[in-house]
């Protein structure tokens, strides 16, 4: 189970007033630290990356910030450091913010793989693993200026601007979407990783564009919160909305028509091959340096065959 709760084991603090770990730490462990509990995508990056540790003979605990900040994601790796595990699969909240913290996890000899978002800094992980999110946001570009009859306003609506991920689907969008000459960009609005800042843009973006077609929403909670908010305006299925990810409540709005297209990661394989490429690192077998995971467009028509894309509440 995902918890807010950290571990920060047994604390020595020396005459120099320096805190050190008590414990030799164990290499047989690995920690994953998403970007926040109690979220389908990581919750089913959590089941891939446990079974394969079980595996392949390691124990993977995860420790999970509230919020998806470098704010409340520090703390929580600091903790884990303590007891020095063998290997972190981090999801960086932030691409800079994140830097220090993890160069000092990395400075306690602990492996470090990056999990779905990464630092700016490609010196700090030995691999990162993720969807091609550029390549994902032009999935998107695709899809939706098909759904709007490649004509008409467009909005991005995306997390937090710092996020490796989302900032690359949102760079991917506009860059594929200017071939469209008849679809013109309202930009990127950040909804802070809220779904209810999301619904509200959609509101704000309607009163002042009635003529909006589409929307392309960045994450999970930008395409939950932008499908409210074209439910409360009455505009479901008259502006097309394309998400990324695969949450419960994505597919159910998928299914009910209220957003036309979802474009799904891989989380668990994300988080399986997170825990190869640890587990290479901490027994002294090469490791490689960026490993890129599938995404597929999923549409009401082919939900059904496409199942298995679905993100899981629980492993
Ligand atoms: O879209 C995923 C993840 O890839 C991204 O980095 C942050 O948001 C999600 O976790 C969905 O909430």
């Amino acid at each position: 189970v995902i918890g807010a709760m950290v571990s920060v084991g047994a604390l020595l603090v020396s005459c120099s007033g320096q805190v050190s770990n008590s414990g030799s730490g164990d290499s047989k462990k690995l920690v994953l630290i998403p970007g926040v509990a109690d979220e389908p995508f990581y919750i089913s990056m959590q089941c891939g990356a446990q079974d394969e540790a079980a595996k392949l003979g390691y124990k993977l605990d995860t420790q999970a910030p509230t919020k998806f900040d470098a704010g409340s994601q520090t703390p929580v790796l600091t903790g884990v450091v303590a007891n020095k595990p063998g290997g972190i699969l981090i999801a960086p909240t932030h691409a800079t913010a994140m830097a220090n913290p993890i160069k000092q996890a990395k400075d306690a000899g602990i492996k470090i793989v990056e999990v779905d978002t990464a630092l700016d800094d490609t010196s700090v992980a030995l691999s990162s693993i993720s969807s091609d999110n550029k390549k994902g946001g032009a999935l998107a570009a695709q899809t939706l200026a098909k759904l709007v009859g490649d004509k008409g306003p467009v909005l991005v609506i995306n997390t937090k601007a710092g996020t490796s991920t989302t900032d690359a689907r949102a760079q991917g969008f506009e860059e594929a979407v200017k071939s469209f000459p008849g679809i013109t960009s309202l930009g990127v609005q950040y909804n802070n990783n809220e779904a209810a800042q999301a619904a509200s843009i959609v509101t704000a973006t309607l009163a002042a564009h009635p003529d909006l077609a589409g929307i392309f929403a960045t994450n999970l909670s930008s395409a939950e919160g932008a499908a409210t908010g074209l439910r409360n305006a009455n505009k479901l299925g008259q502006v097309k909305l394309v998400g990324f990810d695969a949450s419960p409540k994505q597919v159910e709005d998928l299914k009910a028509g209220t957003v036309q297209a979802l474009i799904a990661q891989d989380p668990a394989g994300i988080g399986a091959k997170g825990v190869d490429q640890a587990v290479a690192a901490i027994e002294g077998k090469p490791v490689t340096r960026t490993i890129q995971t599938d995404m597929i467009a999923i549409t009401q028509a082919d939900m059904d065959a496409n199942s298995k894309y679905f993100y899981k509440r629980k492993c």
